[in-house]
C-alpha cells in the first residue's frame, strides 16, 4: 500500500509529502500518525536545516477524513475532539516548535485542519489554483488546528470572522492580500519555488533562524517590554554560534560565508 506520508531527503533539506490524493489528501489517524513520526524525525536530525510540506495531486489537503469521522456502516462516530487532541495539536506544536524554517507548498484547495496547518507554516507559497476553505462551519464545527489563533493574527479578526463562519472559499490572491501567505506563483513553478526557497533557507545559519522563529512565537503573546527581552536573551544565544563568527568573518573578508548551522 502507497504510504500516506512520504519522507525524503534532499540536501541539508527534509520534504514531506501528503499522499492520499484520491480523498485530496485527507488525514485518517494513521497518516496523522505518520506524520508525527516524520515531523519528529525532522526536529531530531542534525541535518536537516529545513523543512518542506507540499501533497501530492490536485489538492493540498482537505482536512480530517470525514469518512473515517463518521463512518456509514454504522459504527459510533469518532470523538472529534480526541481526533484532535492525538492527531492535529500535536502536528501543529512540532511545525512551530522544531527551530528549523518550514517552507509550505499549496497547489490546490487547502481545507479545514490542512488550510490550518499550512498556516502554520513559516513561509506559505500556493499555486494561482490554489484557495483555503475554514470547511468547520459547513460540518457544525469550529476551527481547530490553530485556525482560530493564526487567523486573527494573520489576517485580522473581522476577516477571520467572515472566513470561518461563512466558510468562503478564500483564493491564493486573497490570501496574499490579507497577510495569510507569502506568495501566489503559476502553477507549473510551484514546487521549483518552493524547494528553491527550502533550500536556500537550508544554507542559512539555521540556529539563528531557529532562535529567529522562537522569537517570532513568543511575540504573538507578548508585549514590546516582555519582547525585548526575549530578544536580548536569543541574540546572547545567536551570537555564541559558529554561523555568527563565520557571517562576521565573512563580511570582513569580503567572502561568502560557509554556514555549518551550528
Ligand atoms: O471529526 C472531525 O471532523 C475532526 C475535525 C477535524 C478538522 C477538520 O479538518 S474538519 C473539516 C473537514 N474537511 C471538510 O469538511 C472538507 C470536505 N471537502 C470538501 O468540502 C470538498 O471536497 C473540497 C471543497 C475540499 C474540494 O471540493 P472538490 O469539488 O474539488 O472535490 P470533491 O469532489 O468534493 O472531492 C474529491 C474526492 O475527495 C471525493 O471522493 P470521490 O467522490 O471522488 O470518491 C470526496 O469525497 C473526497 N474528499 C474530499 N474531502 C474529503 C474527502 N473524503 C474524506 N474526507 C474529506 N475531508
Amino acid at each position: 500500500m502507497e504510504e500516506s506520508i512520504l519522507y525524503e531527503i534532499n540536501g541539508a533539506g527534509a520534504e514531506i509529502t501528503l499522499n492520499r490524493p484520491d480523498v485530496l489528501n485527507s488525514f485518517n489517524r494513521p497518516m496523522a500518525r505518520r506524520m508525527q513520526e516524520v515531523l519528529a524525525e525532522a526536529e531530531r536530525d542534525e541535518a536537516v536545516r529545513s523543512v518542506l510540506l507540499k501533497a501530492a495531486g490536485r489538492a493540498f489537503c482537505a482536512g480530517q477524513d470525514l469518512a473515517e469521522a463518521a463512518p456509514s456502516d454504522g459504527s459510533p462516530p469518532a470523538d472529534v475532539g480526541e481526533l484532535v487532541r492525538t492527531g492535529y495539536n500535536p502536528i501543529v506544536r512540532s511545525i512551530r516548535r522544531i527551530e528549523k524554517p518550514f517552507v509550505c507548498a499549496v497547489g490546490g484547495v487547502a481545507a479545514g485542519a490542512g488550510a490550518n496547518l499550512a498556516l502554520a507554516c513559516d513561509l506559505v507559497l500556493a499555486s494561482t489554483q490554489a484557495s483555503f476553505l475554514q470547511a468547520f462551519c459547513k460540518i457544525g464545527l469550529i476551527p481547530d488546528s490553530g485556525g482560530t489563533y493564526f487567523l486573527p493574527r494573520l489576517a485580522g479578526l473581522a476577516r477571520a470572522a467572515a472566513m470561518t463562519m461563512l466558510g468562503e472559499r478564500i483564493s491564493a490572491q486573497q490570501a496574499l492580500e490579507f497577510g495569510m501567505i507569502y506568495k501566489v506563483v503559476e502553477p507549473e513553478n510551484l514546487e521549483t519555488e518552493a524547494r528553491e526557497l527550502a533550500q536556500r533557507l537550508a544554507a542559512q545559519p539555521t540556529r539563528g533562524l531557529g532562535l529567529t522563529k522562537r522569537a517570532l512565537n513568543q511575540s504573538l503573546a507578548n508585549s514590546l517590554d516582555a519582547q525585548l527581552e526575549v530578544e536580548e536573551k536569543l541574540q546572547g544565544k545567536a551570537s555564541k554560534t559558529h554561523d555568527y563568527q563565520e557571517g562576521v568573518a565573512a563580511f570582513l573578508e569580503k567572502r561568502k560565508p560557509r554556514f555549518k548551522g551550528k
